[in-house]
């Protein structure tokens, strides 16, 4: 079982992605619990303020961190060897993250994690109370809801019984290194276009050379950085 701790100040914003089939499955089949809380329950003035001006000027608002250090000692513990669960600021500064790290974030057993809005969080809430930063990516966002959505999404898929089809974990996109080929359904001829003949073969080895193939050439072609490891990643 693992839980994770999300706190944010726009809990309400992971209602929908919680109740979702894929989600909804994993927190049903009791491998998954998510537990959402409103960093404001931390703020201790009349308005719950959890933004103050940045020093040295500049543009926006920096988070405080007297909400974030409470918050994240509240529910994790101090930072050290008795901590009862890994902290995740999500960040543009962080790690960016891979299949691996989600493989091996599936393994704890408690995840805090920590989502900034603003220009971002106080440094010393990094230093002082956080475990380590994760990036999805390099595109601008304007806060780390809908990357640790990404990141929740991602986990779950790999907890244990969880998975609809156990099956498709391995082969899907990425779990070998190796993008997937074309998929297709019925009809057989849509608008002219023809499903490949030997999808179609009954020929289950000459099935399997084929999207081996298909494979390969999407991945050269599309992510070559991809193709350069040889998709031999985890196997
Ligand atoms: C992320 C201030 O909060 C932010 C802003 C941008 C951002 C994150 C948090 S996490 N970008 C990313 O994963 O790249």
């Amino acid at each position: 079982m693992l839980r994770i701790d999300v706190v944010t100040i726009f809990p309400e914003l992971f209602e929908p992605l919680l109740s979702t089939s894929l989600l909804g499955a994993a927190i049903e089949g009791g491998g998954l619990a998510v537990e959402l809380h409103d960093l404001r329950d931390w703020t201790e003035d009349r308005h719950r303020t959890v933004d103050d001006e940045p020093y040295g000027g500049g543009p926006g608002m920096v988070m405080k961190p007297e909400p974030w250090v409470a918050a994240i000692e509240a529910l994790a513990g101090p930072r050290g060897p008795e901590r009862e669960a890994r902290v995740i600021l999500l960040s543009p500064q962080g790690e960016r993250l891979s299949q691996e790290k989600v493989r091996e974030l599936a393994r704890e057993r408690r995840l805090v994690l920590a989502c900034g809005r603003y220009e971002g969080v106080d440094q010393r809430v990094v230093d002082l109370a956080v475990d380590e930063e994760i990036s999805i990516g390099d595109y601008v966002l304007s806060g780390g809801e809908v990357p640790a959505m990404v990141l929740i999404e991602a986990i779950s898929r790999l907890l244990p019984g969880t998975l609809g089809n156990p099956e498709s974990s391995r082969t899907e996109s990425f779990e070998g290194g190796v993008l997937e080929g074309p998929q297709y359904t019925r009809p057989a001829v849509f608008r002219g276009r023809e499903v490949p003949e030997v999808l179609r073969s009954g020929d289950h080895a000459a099935i399997a050379r084929w999207r081996h193939e298909r494979a390969l050439e999407i991945t050269k072609r599309r992510r070559p950085d991809l193709a350069a490891s040889g998709g031999e990643e985890e196997r």
